[in-house]
């Protein structure tokens, strides 16, 4: 058997769970062999190397020591390069249609994660209203393409594949945030994407629980396994387990929790 290619990963990382969607969609969860990267410790030399100085992940490497970064360049690849259905559309033209809605992801997430790590409450409602009129853009797409259905096409592909991990994220903002989504009918289409692609049996890697705690850290604006001010251990630690870990205090502009009250010493 050829040698498998090696993906370098955060765990609960929305990004790497795009590809760990895609491998159970192919049927080939075994194909890549993942390794996890402790964020919170200085990167590895040896693998600092490889990404060419770069740290964001997820990383693969391929068997003959080809690097592919970036989680959608990943993603494209992966599903030419392995066997088991193409997850993405076959047709030139849905391909670009479903690459279009791809395409609106990046400022989809960065919205979301701006209000999570937003410290100043008078800038809240900016950033609601920012969030909520990409929600609107993602509806009248899903609506013109799709008006009838729940998926862009007939069934769960590329495009929920990119969108699922974030959604869920998002459940971050319903905690933190008091966010949701408005029960208007503006709203009607993309809500019906979101359940289904929230309760698709391919993307249940992370649940509400473990992202709520674990995404503490970045209510309080402290990214990328970053230690809020008198903290000694990170929301992302893996010990003790998010399960034996209280639920943090919603208020995150009160006053922040200490390591104690959040179940890591
Ligand atoms: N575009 C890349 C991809 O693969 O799609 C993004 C990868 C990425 O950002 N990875 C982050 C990482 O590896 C972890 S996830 N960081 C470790 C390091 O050393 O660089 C996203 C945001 C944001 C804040 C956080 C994140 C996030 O905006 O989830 O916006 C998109 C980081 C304030």
């Amino acid at each position: 058997m050829m040698e498998k290619p090696t993906v370098y990963h955060i765990p609960v990382c929305p990004f790497s769970q795009r590809l760990e969607i895609l491998l159970e969609l192919k049927g080939q969860r075994d194909a890549v062999s993942f390794q996890v990267v402790d964020i919170t410790r200085p990167r590895d030399p040896e693998l600092l190397e490889k990404t060419r100085g770069t740290t964001a992940l997820p990383v693969l490497e391929t068997p003959e020591g080809r690097i592919i970064k970036e989680s959608l360049v990943i993603l494209n690849y992966l599903d030419e390069a392995l066997p088991g259905p193409l997850l993405r559309r076959s047709d030139p033209l849905e391909h670009a249609v479903e690459n279009m809605l791809v395409g609106k992801e990046g400022s989809f997430t960065t919205a979301g994660y701006l209000l999570v790590m937003n410290q100043v409450q008078k800038q809240r409602g900016k950033m609601t209203d920012k969030l909520i009129a990409l929600y609107a853009e993602l509806d009248d797409f899903l609506r013109f393409h799709n008006p009838h259905g729940v998926f862009l096409f007939e069934d769960f592909g590329l495009a929920e594949t990119v969108f699922t991990p974030i959604f869920m994220r998002f459940w971050f903002l319903e905690y933190y945030e008091a966010f949701e989504l408005p029960r208007r009918a503006e709203f009607d289409r993309v809500s019906v994407w979101r359940e289904a692609c929230l309760n698709h049996p391919a993307a249940q890697q992370v649940g509400r629980e473990e992202i709520v705690k674990l995404y503490y850290d970045y209510a309080l604006g402290a990214g990328n396994g970053a230690l809020p001010e008198g903290r000694s251990r990170s929301s992302f630690a893996f010990e003790p387990h998010w399960r034996e870990r209280p639920w943090p205090p919603k208020e995150k502009y009160g006053k922040p929790a200490s390591d104690e009250a959040l179940g890591l010493v």
